[in-house]
């Protein structure tokens, strides 16, 4: 009887322990990157599931950087507009090409793979703010797709330098807030 009370008692402190780390790395205050598996969708629509959404906390309200991944489970489709009601006023999409930032005319989502937008690559700005983003809220992003349709995205507002669990890490040389490159002429 205690030896059955015991054992429960241990397997409930494992679960714990598991759900502090993984609530340690949500939170992503510097703790090491678990390299787990596929992230739990932030939204989903049709084939599509979008993850680890965030943005950067920025310098000010003139603009800020967005990024998140979408997945697609079924034929290609194409990220055609953002919009982030009540936020920005604007949303563009950019590209990054020879250190240099570029608007394109949304994103292709291949068939059966994934669209990435990461620091240093494809990234969503969203123009004139309507207030000053602050860590531990979220933003709204509302994605249009050519076939999936409309999704809504809960996008966690996060420190200026924070990098996603699953973020490859890249060559962080081509940070949009740090690199200064950015409008730049
Ligand atoms: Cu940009």
């Amino acid at each position: 009887m205690s030896a059955r009370r015991s054992a429960y008692a241990a397997a409930l402190l494992t679960t714990l322990a598991i759900a502090g780390t993984a609530g340690c790395a949500a939170a992503g205050a510097g703790t090491p990157a678990h390299h787990t598996a596929t992230p739990a969708p932030a939204a989903a629509t049709g084939d599509l599931t979008i993850t680890s959404p965030y943005l950067p906390k920025p310098v000010d309200t003139s603009m800020a950087a967005a990024y998140f991944v979408v997945r697609d489970a079924g034929a290609a489709d194409h990220l055609d507009r953002v919009t982030a009601p009540g936020f920005a006023r604007e949303v563009r999409a950019h590209t990054t090409k020879n250190d240099k930032m570029i608007m394109v005319r949304g994103y292709d989502v291949p068939a059966h793979g994934t669209l990435t937008l990461a620091r240093g690559g494809n990234h969503l700005m969203l123009m004139t703010l309507s207030r000053m983003p602050r860590p531990g809220q979220t933003v709204t992003l509302r994605l249009y797709f050519a076939k999936a349709g409309r999704v809504d995205v809960k996008v966690p507002v996060k420190a200026a330098t924070y990098r996603p669990p699953d973020d490859d890490g890249g060559d962080g040389g081509m940070d949009h807030m740090g690199g200064g490159g950015h409008g730049a002429r």
